[in-house]
């Protein structure tokens, strides 16, 4: 069965985006992470991982999944170098039989504000409104001022956030292209991935993440997945 049309342009859209980082190159993914299929109830469950790095971003993850029960999710993020000034890009998707219920997007700082140039160039873009805003859970702290979340209403709605993530991901590959490496050893970078660290401490709180996937696989599959793919610590620089 094909993919939420959301699902699938998004996911079109964000991989079209990553040709245009500099030194992209492919991750190795654990063959057993890499495509994941099960089932529940008799339905059908698959998990898709790609993994990519480029100049400026340690990891970059996109997955596009269905975990039953018609439940439909992408969700990508593209963790930076903490060498790099450059902020956490993340986005989730949650549709249903229902509906999206779900679109999020953020370029997120990681060390209290966003660089100077990045905050500057999400300004300026032209503004959208949505009917049906939503309100960010408490772990939502993380997020930048520029945050995006919302139930899409209708198509338009939908292909408008589409807009969004591809305008912000151009910003955020201008900046890999331009941004220069620190040191290691540089108090910023240190600083940058302490932010890091927090971004996915944050993250692990949403408990509707583990709950979905602990009820489509169990329990301790669901940890070991949080933990090493989705948000695993990022590695002292
Ligand atoms: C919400 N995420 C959700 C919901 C589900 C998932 C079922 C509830 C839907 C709703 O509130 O309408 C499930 N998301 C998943 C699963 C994966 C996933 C199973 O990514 C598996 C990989 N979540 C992220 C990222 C962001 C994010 C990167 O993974 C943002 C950058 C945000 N998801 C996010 C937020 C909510 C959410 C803010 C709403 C949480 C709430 O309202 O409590």
């Amino acid at each position: 069965m094909p993919l939420h049309p959301l699902v699938d342009r998004l996911a079109a859209a964000i991989r079209c985006c990553w040709a245009e980082l500099p030194e992209l190159e492919p991750l190795a993914v654990d063959p057993e992470l890499e495509a994941i299929s099960g089932s529940l109830d008799g339905e059908a469950l698959f998990i898709r991982n790609e993994l990519h790095r480029c100049r400026g971003l340690r990891k970059l993850h996109l997955e596009t999944a269905r975990l039953g029960l018609g439940l439909q999710i992408l969700h990508c993020v593209w963790f930076p170098d903490p060498r790099f000034d450059l902020p956490v890009f993340g986005a989730d998707i949650v549709a249903s039989p229902a509906g999206v219920s779900a679109a999020i997007m953020d370029l997120s700082p990681v060390r209290g504000v966003l660089p100077e140039g990045i905050a500057a160039a999400l300004a300026e873009r032209s503004p959208r409104h949505y009917s049906q805003p939503r309100e960010l859970p408490p772990w939502g702290s993380i997020f930048s001022p520029h945050v995006r979340f919302v139930r899409p209403a209708d198509a338009s709605e939908e292909e408008m956030f589409v807009e969004e993530v591809t305008e912000a991901l151009a910003i955020l590959a201008r900046a890999c292209h331009h941004t220069p490496a620190q040191a290691a050893t540089d108090p910023a970078t240190v600083e940058r991935w302490a932010g890091q660290l927090s971004y996915c401490k944050q993250q692990k709180q949403n408990d509707k993440t583990r709950r979905v996937l602990e009820k489509a696989f169990n329990p301790a599959w669901a940890q070991v997945y949080i933990e090493d793919l989705l948000f695993d610590d990022p590695p002292r620089p």
